[in-house]
């Protein structure tokens, strides 16, 4: 292997996920989720968008699975949706809703491409949530019951499993800074919520094996570097608090059995006797999401007293400073702190940009094939370092709905025209599908 190839066997892949993709949100008996309540709601999503059409996906899967066909990758993430598959978070399955999943899982592994199934990306049934949502214990038996439905239906074809997409980012952003879904600002909320996910992750672990024991079986964490802006006092408290919510919140539990110190007190009021021993279930990967890395300083006002403060780097569309080397830092501290040997995922990394149709009718994305260019090398080097990195997932096969930001942040390979539903891949698609098919990274 020369510094430029990736290791044999490396596994590239996209990924996706349900309510930012597949629209049809009234259809064959899916139920209302907290998205649908949330963007529905004036004032919380950009323009007024809503996930109600999204790209479609619902109906054109076959189209797009045509598109990761000709991309020759080996693997696509997609999540299920949760109400679409128990309409009110309980209770027996909703048939039309699985049907639509054996569909695609089956036209994938046609395909020759392997289904990575992430069994919650964020679309809690709303029944759920008005039962208390992540801060009542009680979802996680029921997000136990709907792991074990889902692993009935699709366990005999559905080898990689993942309980959940960035814990981190749906319990704080969308219980305490109130940004995403259901939009609360409360930090008891927050403290509630990562225990009963954590434990959710354990059952729903215990009920995916019991299925099949031979399931390859993880969660996909979000992980980055974070530093304190300065070396005072409050800016580094700011950053142990962040680092703890956003880091080892999840990994920590699970890989440990512990929760991170910084938060350990606020979170033990909610734990019972026996949770950690169910959290810590032998996981058979380690996978994580990674943007960008970030400085914390202390901030009086935020009811985290959190701040972000300017990292000297250039940014995407989403203001996100585009730091490569974080990746590497990232891969080699998960190693050292959790991973150890396990075989390690990066399931999402991407970029948004303001992507436009040239009058040839093409989207040529220079600065986003930088951008894979950069985080690919990053991630080359921790291989090199030791870290047995085995494959790589581009956020995002398509334009979606990229949640309060809605429309306007466009993350995909692949642009899509809402008006009309059409896709065009963009110059990075042709760019990953060479490398997907065994080329060295041009670095
Ligand atoms: O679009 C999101 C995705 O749903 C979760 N990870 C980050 C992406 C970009 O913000």
């Amino acid at each position: 292997m020369t510094d430029n190839s990736f290791p044999a066997g490396f596994l590239w892949g996209a990924s996706t996920a349900a309510y930012q993709i597949e629209g049809a949100v009234r259809e064959d008996g899916r139920g209302p989720s907290i998205w649908d309540t949330f963007s529905h709601t004036p004032g919380k999503i950009a323009n007024g968008d809503t996930g109600d059409v999204a790209c479609d996906h619902y109906h054109r899967w076959r189209d797009d699975i045509g598109l990761l066909r000709e991309l020759g990758i080996g693997a696509y993430r997609f999540s299920t949706a949760w109400p679409r598959i128990q309409p009110t978070g309980r209770g027996a399955p909703n048939e039309k809703g699985l049907e639509f999943y054996d569909r695609l899982v089956d036209a994938l592994l046609d395909a020759n491409i392997q289904p990575w199934l992430c069994l919650y990306h964020w679309d809690l049934p709303q029944a759920l949530e008005d039962k208390g949502g992540w801060r009542n214990r009680d979802t996680a038996y029921r997000y136990r019951d709907y792991a074990a439905i889902v692993a009935r239906r699709l366990a005999d074809r559905v080898s990689y499993w993942a309980t959940f997409n960035e814990p981190n980012i749906f319990t704080y952003r969308g219980l305490g800074q109130g940004d995403h879904a259901p939009g609360l600002q409360s930090r008891e909320a927050v403290w509630r919520a990562i225990h009963t996910v954590n434990l959710a992750h354990g059952l729903g672990v215990l009920a995916l094996r019991e299925q099949r024991a031979d399931l390859k079986l993880g969660n996909i964490y979000n992980l980055a570097p974070r530093e304190p802006a300065t070396d005072r006092e409050q800016d580094r408290v700011a950053c142990e608090l962040m680092g703890a919510i956003m880091n080892d919140a999840f990994p920590d539990p699970q890989f440990l059995g512990k929760y991170p110190e910084p938060i350990a007190d606020d979170i033990k009021p909610y734990v019972r006797d026996g949770d950690l021993a169910i959290i810590k279930q032998k996981l058979d990967y380690f996978a994580f999401n990674h943007y960008s890395r970030s400085r914390i300083r202390w901030d009086n006002d935020h009811l985290f007293h959190v701040g972000y403060a300017k990292i000297d780097a250039p940014v995407t569309a989403m203001g996100w400073p585009i730091t490569p080397d974080g990746l590497r830092e990232s891969l080699v501290d998960a190693k050292a702190r959790w991973s150890g040997d396990l075989p390690v995922y990066i399931l999402e990394n991407g970029a948004a940009f303001d992507d436009a149709v040239d009058a040839e009718g093409r989207v040529r994305d220079p600065q986003r094939i930088d951008f894979l260019r950069g985080y690919l090398g990053a991630l080359l080097d921790a291989v090199a370092a030791g870290v047995p990195v085995k494959g790589y997932f581009v956020w995002s096969l398509l334009d979606n709905f990229e949640w309060a930001l809605g429309y306007d942040k466009r993350f995909g390979i692949v642009y899509v025209d809402y008006t009309t539903q059409k896709r065009i891949p963009k110059d990075s698609y042709f760019f990953y599908r060479e490398l997907a098919r065994g080329a060295p990274l041009d670095r």
